[in-house]
């Protein structure tokens, strides 16, 4: 990016910079803004890039005294107090406050471009050591993890431990009460019930934290011959279809706190609870999370008696969508293949299997923040193409 300043001038009674680009577009800058965001050693800590000036050290009513283009590629702004700030071109280019720049700002930051899929989606398969070793390969799985939900990486040794090179790759894991990473197999007196034989229908893991594990990986070590299937569905894309086709089964879901509970001893014992809604929305009621496993969800529900029947029937229709034969898709791990997605957006099951003497279907599996995924990306971003 280019921004050259032609012509920078006080507006609004000094309440507003308004610099004028070389193309002819121009923007406005609030001065308490532009004094809150001092670049100076004295108001900014460069080598933590944060802020040094304290609130309670500014005025909100501040306008400039002066303000002079320096050259074509930065202002300079004199306050009442004789404090002095410099801004680039370019800085102020990207921080500016129209609707277009504030879209272009926030897609760099955050990528929320989603690609929707069904039973048609194009699984991107990436060798395992190449993730690992290969700056290039790590940014398109971590793009393709954000933007279609999930990736398979294949080829990674059928051991134990693989996903902890993986955590390392990124930063690190999420520790929860499985442990660092935890073991799916078949187990006597199972603490959970993805630790036997039996059906997984489509669930997200974990509703019962908080802030349930943006991402999990699934390292399969040893596969059954005979069922043991895996299923991933898009949540998010059937979040919409509901809220077109029954706008009351989504205005419940994602209203209805559902509570979810999870006891036992692992990593060390626990006793957690929590109320999550199955549907999450943001401000402008675009669902942003699914919450929902069946085998956690509490006996103890919070709701009006006369509520009840009418939140099981919107789970029903919430329920059915997912299985329906347009919206999931199957596909069965082999040893050595680690399937990674998105926890909050798509649901996963996996079909019964035999239970046998010995252990006959084992994966690993572990889970990462998307915060720490999204770290990662931003820095393989600006290492591949020099942009923030
Ligand atoms: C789980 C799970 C999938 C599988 O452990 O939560 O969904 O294929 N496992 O066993
Ligand atoms: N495991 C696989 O919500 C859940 O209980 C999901 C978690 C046991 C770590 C399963
Ligand atoms: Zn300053
Ligand atoms: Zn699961």
């Amino acid at each position: 990016m280019k921004a050259e300043i032609q012509k920078v001038e006080a507006l609004e009674e000094n309440r507003f910079v308004c610099v004028h680009w070389e193309d002819g577009s121009e923007s406005r800058f609030p001065c308490v803004w532009l004094r809150d965001n001092c670049q100076c050693p004295d108001c900014f800590l460069d080598s933590a890039k944060a802020r040094k000036l304290l609130f309670e050290d500014l005025d909100v009513n501040i306008v400039v005294k002066d303000v002079a283009l320096t050259d074509g590629k930065k202002i300079s702004v004199t306050w009442p107090d004789e404090h002095t700030s410099e801004y680039e071109a370019e800085w102020l280019k990207k921080r500016c406050f129209s609707e277009e720049a504030r879209a272009e700002m926030r897609k760099d930051l955050f990528l929320p471009e989603r690609q929707y899929w069904g039973s048609d989606l194009q699984l991107l398969e990436l060798p395992f050591e190449e993730v690992l070793c290969s700056d290039e390969s790590a940014y398109k799985w971590l793009c393709t993890l954000k933007k279609v939900g999930i990736v398979l990486l294949t080829g990674a040794p059928a051991r134990q431990g693989e996903l902890v090179k993986l955590g390392h790759r990124i930063g690190f894991l999420r520790l929860t009460f499985y442990g660092p990473t935890w073991q799916v197999q078949d187990k006597t007196d199972a603490n959970n019930v993805a630790y036997t034989t039996g059906k997984l229908s489509f669930h997200t893991d974990y509703p019962v934290m908080q802030h349930p594990p943006g991402v999990q990986f699934l390292h399969c070590i040893k596969q059954t011959a005979a069922g043991g299937e895996s299923e991933v569905v898009d949540g998010l894309h059937v979040a919409n279809k509901l809220k077109k086709q029954n706008p009351q089964a989504f205005q419940i879901l994602s209203s209805t706190a559902v509570d979810y509970t999870d006891v036992g001893v692992d990593y060390c014992d626990f006793a957690m609870q929590c109320k999550q809604k199955i549907i999450d929305i943001d401000y402008r009621g675009q669902a942003v999370r699914i919450n929902y496993n069946n085998a956690t969800r509490d006996t103890v529900l919070d709701i009006p008696a006369e509520k009840v029947r009418p939140f099981y029937a919107a789970l029903k229709e919430f329920d059915d969508l997912l299985n329906s034969r347009e919206h999931k898709f199957t596909y069965k791990m082999k040893p050595g293949d680690i399937v990674t997605f998105d926890n909050w957006r798509l649901l996963h099951g996996r079909r019964s299997y035999q239970s046998g003497a010995t252990v006959t279907r084992h994966l690993e599996g572990a889970y990462a923040d998307w915060d720490v995924v999204m770290s990662r990306l931003r820095i393989l971003r600006k290492r591949l193409l020099g942009r923030n």
